[in-house]
């Protein structure tokens, strides 16, 4: 346990028999509460769907049930903010740029190589067990967004630069395509010039606001302050401890939130059980497909992940994945790995120590661009939709697949309505009729949360990776920051300065998230 001293100095004090227990117990009572609550959900859901008369329990009941779900959402959203602002710049600005530069490198070839590996694990899935072609008729419903892939990409790289920073916490920029008609006179006969007027329609594509908030532009603005700051040396410390102690404060409230996070799960998995359309059908209808997805994610969280984390860290990826069920169970509940992010962080600094530098600079990138989960389904929807449909895909177009569904699943959190959208990318990449996302969107609440789980899961053994990875790198900048301080102790010293707290410099966060002094 790591206590300051009087003399303002940290110390490790070894934790006695009785306080080791008690922390444990501590640890771990929210995981089995949350259990609970998942299980308390799941029964009283389903309870009321067979009570009598429950098909004529209006919405305005179900949304008055959600009331203590909402809030729990709410709450951890909150944090987002926050918590990503705060996490990547004080990261970032803790480092130089060497560092890091090869923390970021290592990070993007996880993720690019495990959603790979995630699209090519859900290919071989469904192309096997052939979901599409079996079961009955299946009833299409709904309509879907089409969005042309180059304004996608456009909408992208666009979103990385906002005009207004305050603005992109809840507002980004997409292309809009407006059609106006227009006449114009055309000449039918050359030599008596008889004119007529033409009727012509016009596209327009435009710049639009629309609501959500542009998570890329936060995410580029705050690398580059991190980094603007990290080079500024002495003069951008008052920034760093600025925005390290936000860090520690924002993971006190975490802390709080998860406490009640029990409460809002039974609301939240309730509801939905008790507002889903008759399970029954689409369940058998979809059964095999619901089975592939799922034998797709189960093999990639429970097999390929925690392979690649053995082979990398030589470590036990299963004491890292029960260090983690926090942040699991939170992704299943809430089907959103960007709420998550708050428990996530907690899980990996806490339980897991990972070095705060690394897990304050993974996690929030990875909650935004690396969906492995996603990314899986992506591909095995729009395989089945092609099997549904009677087409069968070449080898080519299989690849196709593969990379519009990597690509797509990277580029999600920038694109406005993202899942639909996304999802109309690859079917079009490969001519399939965008439409038949219908088919599917009865159950993508159901799997939602699945492969949220495994986005959770993904972006953790990727933070648990690059810090075995930047052990070196880190303990170097460790080293040098104490070359530095001694100097400056030294330098303090003849000046006949002993004031410890100037000396101190700045406020250090220890493993805790506590705030110490170091020396
Ligand atoms: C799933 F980093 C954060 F926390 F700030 C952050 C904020 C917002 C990260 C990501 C986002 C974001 O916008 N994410 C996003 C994710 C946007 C649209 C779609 C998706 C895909 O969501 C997954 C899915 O549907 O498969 C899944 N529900 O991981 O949250």
């Amino acid at each position: 346990m790591v206590t300051v001293t009087k003399d303002g100095v940290t110390r490790n004090i070894p934790m006695t028999t009785s306080q080791k227990i008690l922390h444990h117990i501590k640890a771990n009572l929210i995981i089995i509460l949350m259990v609970i609550a998942l299980a308390i959900g799941v029964i009283a859901g389903l309870t009321v769907r067979t009570a009598d008369g429950w098909e004529y329990w209006q919405k305005r009941k179900i949304f008055y049930l959600r009331f203590p779900g909402d809030l729990l959402m709410n709450m951890l959203k909150m944090l987002i903010l926050p918590l990503i602002i705060s996490s990547i710049i004080s990261s970032l600005a803790s480092l130089n740029a060497k560092a890091s530069g090869k923390m970021g490198l290592r990070a993007v070839v996880y993720y690019l190589t495990t959603t790979f590996a995630a699209v090519i694990m859900g290919i071989i899935l469904v192309l096997a067990i052939e979901p599409g072609k079996k079961g009955g008729e299946i009833t299409r419903s709904g309509s879907s967004k089409e969005q042309e892939p180059l304004e996608a990409l456009f909408d992208l790289i666009r979103n990385c630069f906002p005009d207004n920073l305050v603005e992109s916490a809840f507002r980004r920029q997409t292309t809009v395509t407006g059609t106006f008609k227009y006449q114009l006179p055309i000449t039918l006969d050359d030599e008596n010039k008889t004119e007529v007027m033409g009727n012509y329609t016009s596209e327009s594509p435009n710049v639009e606001k629309s609501e959500g908030m542009n998570i890329l532009g936060i995410v580029v603005f705050s690398v580059f302050l991190g980094a603007v700051i990290a080079s500024m040396g002495h003069a951008g410390k008052p920034l760093l401890d600025f925005f390290e102690a936000l860090h520690v404060a924002t993971m006190k409230l975490t802390m709080l939130v998860i406490w009640y996070s029990p409460i809002g799960i039974i609301f939240l998995v309730s509801t939905k059980l008790i507002e889903m359309e008759n399970p029954g059908t689409i369940f058998i209808q979809l059964g095999y497909y619901m089975l592939t997805v799922l034998a797709g994610l189960a093999a990639h969280g429970l097999i390929v992940l925690p392979v690649v984390y053995l082979i990398a860290t030589r470590k036990n990826p299963l004491i890292f994945m029960y260090n983690m069920l926090k942040a699991l169970l939170t992704a299943w509940g809430t089907a959103s790995s960007s709420a998550t992010l708050p428990v996530t962080m907690e899980c990996l600094e806490h339980r897991n120590n990972i070095d705060i530098r690394v897990a304050k600079f993974v996690a929030p990138i990875g909650a935004t661009i690396n969906m492995d989960g996603t990314a899986l389904y992506e591909a095995v929807a729009a395989i089945f939709i092609a099997q549904v449909n009677g087409v069968g895909l070449s080898i080519g177009e299989v690849i196709t697949v593969s990379l519009t569904a990597t690509a797509a699943a990277i580029g999600a959190a920038g694109i406005p309505s993202a899942g639909l959208v996304t999802m109309t990318i690859v079917l079009t990449a490969v001519g399939l009729p965008t439409e038949d996302v219908s088919l599917i969107l009865a159950i993508d609440w159901f799997l939602d949360r699945f492969r949220t789980a495994i986005n959770v899961l993904g972006d953790s053994f990727g933070a648990g990776i690059v810090d075995h990875l930047s052990k070196a790198d880190l303990s170097e900048i460790d080293h040098l920051n104490e070359l530095e301080m001694a100097e400056e102790t030294t330098k303090a010293e003849e000046a006949g300065i002993t004031n410890t707290a100037f000396v101190n410099g700045g406020m250090k966060e220890t493993e805790n998230g506590e705030i110490g002094s170091r020396l």
